[in-house]
């Protein structure tokens, strides 16, 4: 039976062209849609979004305004847009899910406009607190039995918050299948299939959830607490298949957090695709992969994997010991791997976290000179490595060792939730301005300026638009600076790379 409230959905802007699915929708979608009626309004597909919500929320058919959101641009409209719904629509019951509300409760919560965070996974929480609510109203929680209030839920109960018990990782094979022909009748698909360096038609897939290790700056490890499941190969298979068919899918961008966890569904994966003609890409570890047999990795390059993206992270084995837990990682072993791919044709794509926190100023720049000279030496072993630069930004990680030290060190998030979109703090999410007290102006230009020069003198694969000219000019006007190590005030090549080649950081526009 399909109930009468209906639910409105909000995917808010998160990139400025190669815009993705919205998978993080279409899952809590298809854990509703035979029970409730739902619409979309996806921030990257409309100029004004927030007249459409404003529009279906006049009609007053809708209870419900579910919103995803992770750290950064999307702040930018989730914020305002909530407050304004809240205002205009008290009754109206809010409901945030996504990485940025499952690690940032207190400042979500506390703003007043959003009633509801779903913790995790909301594919089982999202539809009982929507049942829930239907039947007993918003305070459900004052009337049932507590072990009743659905898991994966933080609400506010007086001035507390409330963090109810954590579900595991479902099972992924027995979730239902996303609803792409009703997204379809809202927004093209096709058009959700941008252009990449890996085909024409790109499609994002997301295939398991969490990851078995603890890194400890990464925001995966609070939310799933290094556990890990996957959908199996065939119905991965069976599913980007139905994409290729129906709306024209030629390659895939896996969005796992860590796809290649199990090289036994790897393989599989590769066997089952092998004839598609489909060129793919996601994200793994050097340690997990590096133990991949050579058949595995000649069978996964046949089969269309061209690329995949690995955390190396920084060449100090001592560093990577306090990050990388649960890791086997180590600077020799990620100099080994960048040869053993490029005998495989994958091309290695390495992101790299400089200006983390040390004892004194020095110890930090001289940390930041090391790894400098590290990726100079990846770029040796084998050119082809994409290399990606990140300025260390903390992740509020409870009783992680490199949270206590950024804690110490005087740091803090905004307390207050439309602080996060000021300026500052949108750089900071983007990880280009870190605002960590221990990293000076001279060391975050210094980290810049290498970038600048390296992907001057090493311009991306990945950027598509550039042309082999272009790429051959900037890399000889870079030339010079590169191998005299000379980085600072680049200004020649950022003017090349800004006007002329309209260069895009992976970083910023994700990937
Ligand atoms: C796709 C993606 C993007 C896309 C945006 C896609 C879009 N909507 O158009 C792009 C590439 C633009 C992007 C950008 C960024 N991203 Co991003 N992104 C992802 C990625 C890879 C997949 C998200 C996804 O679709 N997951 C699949 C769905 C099914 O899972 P899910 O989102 O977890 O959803 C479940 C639950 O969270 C919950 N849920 C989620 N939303 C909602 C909403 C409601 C209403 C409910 C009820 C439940 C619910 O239920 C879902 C089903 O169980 C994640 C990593 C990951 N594997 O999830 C990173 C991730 C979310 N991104 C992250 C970051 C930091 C960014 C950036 C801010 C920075 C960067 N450099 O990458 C940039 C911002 C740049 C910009 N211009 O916006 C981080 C967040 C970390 C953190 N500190 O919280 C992640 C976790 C990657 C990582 N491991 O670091 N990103
Ligand atoms: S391997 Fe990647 S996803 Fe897993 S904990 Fe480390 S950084 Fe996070």
């Amino acid at each position: 039976m399909i109930l009468k409230q209906k639910v409105l959905f909000f995917n808010p802007r998160s990139a400025n062209f190669k815009y993705r699915l919205p998978n993080s929708l279409l899952a809590v979608a298809a854990a509703i849609d035979n029970e409730f009626e739902w619409v979309i309004v996806d921030g990257n597909r409309e100029e004004n979004p927030e007249q459409k919500i404003l529009d279906y929320l006049n009609t007053g058919a809708f209870a419900f305004f579910g919103l995803t959101v992770m750290p950064g641009p999307q702040l930018k409209q989730a914020i305002p847009i909530s407050k304004k719904a809240k205002t205009l629509f008290p009754d109206l019951t809010i409901i945030w899910g996504g990485y940025f509300a499952s690690n940032q409760p207190e400042t979500v919560l506390h703003s007043g406009f959003v009633d509801f965070i779903i913790n995790g996974m909301g594919d089982v929480a999202f539809p009982q607190l929507l049942h829930l609510i239907v039947k007993e109203g918003k305070h459900f929680y004052e009337k049932i039995p507590a072990h009743q209030v659905p898991h994966n839920l933080i609400y506010k109960q007086q001035q507390e918050l409330v963090f109810t018990a954590k579900d595991g990782i479902y099972n992924i094979d027995e979730l239902p299948d996303f609803p792409y022909e009703k997204l379809h009748q809202q927004y093209d698909i096709p058009k959700y299939l941008g252009k990449t360096y890996l085909g024409n038609k790109t499609i994002a897939y997301h295939s398991s959830f969490g990851c078995p290790f603890t890194c400890s700056f990464c925001a995966v490890v609070p939310i799933y607490n290094a556990r890990w499941k996957g959908k199996s190969a065939v119905n991965i298979y069976r599913e980007i298949k139905f994409l290729k068919e129906n709306y024209g899918g030629d390659s895939i961008e896996f969005h796992d957090n860590n796809f290649f966890v199990s090289e036994k569904r790897t393989v599989e994966f590769a066997e089952l695709i092998m004839n598609e003609n489909m060129i793919w890409w996601g994200e793994g570890r050097i340690d997990t992969i590096d133990k991949y047999s050579d058949a595995s990795l000649e069978k996964m390059r046949k089969a269309g994997c061209k690329m995949i993206f690995f955390g190396a992270e920084t060449g100090n084995d001592d560093m990577l010991k306090q990050m990388d837990k649960g890791g086997t990682q180590s600077a020799a072993q990620i100099k080994k791997f960048a040869a053993r791919m490029a005998k495989f044709d994958i091309i290695p794509e390495y992101s790299f976290v400089l200006g983390t926190p040390g004892a004194t100023p020095e110890i930090v720049m001289e940390q930041i000179d090391k790894d400098i000279a590290f990726i100079r030496e990846i770029k040796e072993i084998n050119p082809a490595t994409e290399i990606i630069i990140y300025v260390y930004s903390p992740v509020p990680t409870k009783g992680s060792e490199l949270y206590d030290k950024v804690l110490a060190t005087g740091f803090r998030f905004p307390e207050k939730l439309e602080d996060w979109i000021n300026a500052d703090w949108e750089n900071f999410d983007l990880r280009k301005n870190p605002l960590t007290p221990w990293l000076t102006p001279q060391m975050v230009d210094k980290i810049k300026n290498f970038e600048t020069v390296l992907n001057g003198y090493y311009p991306t694969a990945t950027d598509i638009r550039i042309s082999k000219f272009q790429k051959s000019m900037i890399r000889y006007t870079s030339a010079l600076r590169y191998h005299s190590k000379i980085y600072h005030y680049p200004y020649e090549i950022k003017a090349m790379q800004k006007f002329w080649l309209k260069y895009r950081q992976p970083e910023v526009q994700g990937f």
